[in-house]
């Protein structure tokens, strides 16, 4: 029996505005109901971000701890995983406003790259503080992998006992700046892996439900929704991450994987 797919919603992201697409939640209460709404469709864990009302980004302490709230007062029990990349340009004493009580998981940058036209400031010790501060709190970290060189940053840290398992590995695919989203590119970062790795994919715009397909087929997990990816098909806003997940459900199912509930992730995980 192939392993269970996490499906990871991620439902808002730091960058994605309302202007691209209309479903883009910004207050506590929009930004939890697409989680909620993320886990009925299948998803076991939801990666948040926060934002201000008006949509700007946010890595407050309490916006975090009200999207959890939210998010558990409505009944789910999805995996909590929080940004620590916040948005460009955020301090990382900023960024690190996210790990909040409740928390499960928090995202760890291996490294600094062009984001766009912006740059995304992830130095080594920026690294290492946050793998610290992660393993202070008892948090499965997310390692977010944009390029190749950053698994050799990834086992630097493993060989220099700044990290150890468990630990999850997200090859983000297709920013601009990063590697792009092409079946070449997944083999290879999958093949370099250190070992035993878990991993997910985490296809950027277009690419995202194609990078889902290819995952779901080399035994890996899946990262989708709104901060990654607008669209439901060519042309097609998606209505939610929700019907994102929900599409990832029906290509898991016909690859012949049943989607994981999130106490299948926390075994996955190696959340206590
Ligand atoms: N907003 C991006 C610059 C993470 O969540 O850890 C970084 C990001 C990564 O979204
Ligand atoms: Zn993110």
């Amino acid at each position: 029996m192939a392993e269970p797919v996490i499906v990871t919603a991620a439902v808002v992201g730091a960058e994605v505005t309302r202007a691209q697409n209309p479903a883009v939640p910004y207050t506590p209460e929009e930004i939890a109901r697409a989680a909620v709404d993320a886990w009925r469709a299948g998803a076991a864990v939801v990666h948040l971000h926060a934002r201000w009302p008006d949509g700007r980004p946010s890595q407050e302490a309490a916006h975090f701890r009200e999207l959890i709230d939210r998010i558990r007062g409505a009944g789910s029990d999805a995996v909590i995983q929080c940004s620590t990349g916040g948005a460009l340009g955020m301090s990382l004493d900023e960024r690190l406003g996210a790990l909040v009580p409740g928390a499960e998981m928090g995202t760890l940058n291996l490294g600094t790259m062009n984001f766009g036209d912006g740059v995304f400031v992830n130095t080594r010790p920026d690294i290492v503080r946050v793998a610290a501060r992660l393993r202070e709190r008892r948090l499965v970290p997310e390692c977010e992998v944009y390029d190749a060189g950053m698994l050799d940053t990834l086992r630097w840290l493993l060989e220099r006992g700044h990290l150890g398992a468990p630990y999850h590995v997200q090859l983000v695919l297709g920013v601009p700046g990063g590697m792009s989203a092409t079946e070449r590119n997944l083999r290879f970062l999958v093949e370099g892996l250190p070992q035993p790795a878990r991993w997910s994919v985490a296809g950027v715009g277009r690419f995202q439900l194609p990078m889902a397909e290819l995952a779901l087929r080399l035994g890996g997990h899946v990262r989708v929704g709104l901060e990654d990816n607008v669209f439901v098909a060519k042309g097609v806003l998606a209505r939610g991450s929700d019907e994102l997940v929900s599409r990832t459900v029906e290509l898991a199912l016909r690859a012949g994987r049943a989607p994981a509930r999130p106490h299948d992730a926390r075994r996955l995980l190696g959340i206590a």
